[in-house]
């Protein structure tokens, strides 16, 4: 089977102060998305920031955004409603008002650092059916092995999200997480309800090339991009979110599962047109 590649470009956690390449004005983000498609993507998990490079959710912000990068590429548009970790429940809520393809569902509360990051049966709930009335489809964030526990929960009391598939993204090495090996991740696939119909990983920092080795390896998929990690190799840091793209493409390649283009990419996914 081919291989879907997600990109996560600018995340919430990096400052663009430390890191003046992370993309977060609108015209950087349509750009990466354009260049990330021609490596190689065929999804964008996108959180945004404001004039002042912070994250935001604000509505008309986060519409903007993914007007353009509908208009510009023909990526899979995920809006992110994990946010950042100060974000509200009640905002994160209303992500879905920008009508995207896809968003982000996070299963389960988790210690995030010296944070935490907030997701509670309810709220998940509340985002699941939300999404079903409006026809987005989720994709399933498991940061720790119980999360795939509660991704069952979900399926079995609202049933299927809207599309009829189950995607769901491992993300590895987080403090407070699951940790960024193959053993862990070969746990959590083993627990994944039989509803899943496939599923994507991707690892924060150095667990970034053992996790997208052991994905491709074991039948996953793949995502990069520097809201996870921004160093390329030793002494190298990312320049630009498609060397990432085109590194998992290569691999993907070599493996003879090359990567999925953004139409057939829909079809897996379940997504309809906007
Ligand atoms: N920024 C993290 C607290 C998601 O996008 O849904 C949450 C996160 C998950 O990145
Ligand atoms: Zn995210």
């Amino acid at each position: 089977m081919n291989t879907l590649i997600t990109v996560a470009p600018t995340g919430a956690e990096h400052a663009k102060a430390d890191v003046p390449q992370l993309p977060t004005t609108l015209a950087e983000l349509v750009e990466t998305a354009r260049t990330c498609q021609d490596a190689g993507a065929a999804m964008i998990h996108l959180h945004i920031r404001d004039a002042e490079h912070r994250p935001t959710l604000d509505p008309g912000l986060l519409k903007a955004a993914v007007d353009a990068v509908r208009s510009e590429t023909d990526l899979i548009v995920q809006l992110s409603t994990g946010g950042s970790v100060h974000d509200p429940l009640e905002s994160r809520l209303t992500v879905l008002d920008a009508e995207p393809d896809s968003c982000s569902l996070t299963c389960g509360t988790l210690n995030f650092g010296d944070d935490v990051f907030l997701n509670p049966f309810s709220f998940m709930s509340d985002l699941y059916v939300r999404a079903q009335e409006r026809q987005i489809v989720p994709e399933f964030e498991l940061f720790d092995l119980g999360h795939a526990v509660a991704l069952g929960r979900l399926i079995d009391r609202h049933g299927l999200p809207f599309g009829g598939k189950v995607h769901c993204d491992f993300v590895t090495g987080v403090p407070g997480g699951m940790p960024s090996t193959p053993a862990a991740l070969l746990a959590g696939v083993a627990l994944l309800p039989p509803e899943v119909t496939s599923w994507s990983a991707t690892g924060i920092g150095r667990g970034h090339l053992p996790i997208l080795a052991t994905a491709l390896a074991a039948g996953g998929h793949a995502r990069v991009g520097m809201e996870d990690n921004i160093v390329y190799a030793r002494g190298r840091v990312v320049q630009a979110n498609s060397e990432l793209v085109a590194r998992a493409a290569r691999i993907a390649t070599d493996l003879q599962r090359p990567p999925m283009t953004t139409d057939q990419a829909r079809e897996f996914l379940g997504i309809k047109r906007r």
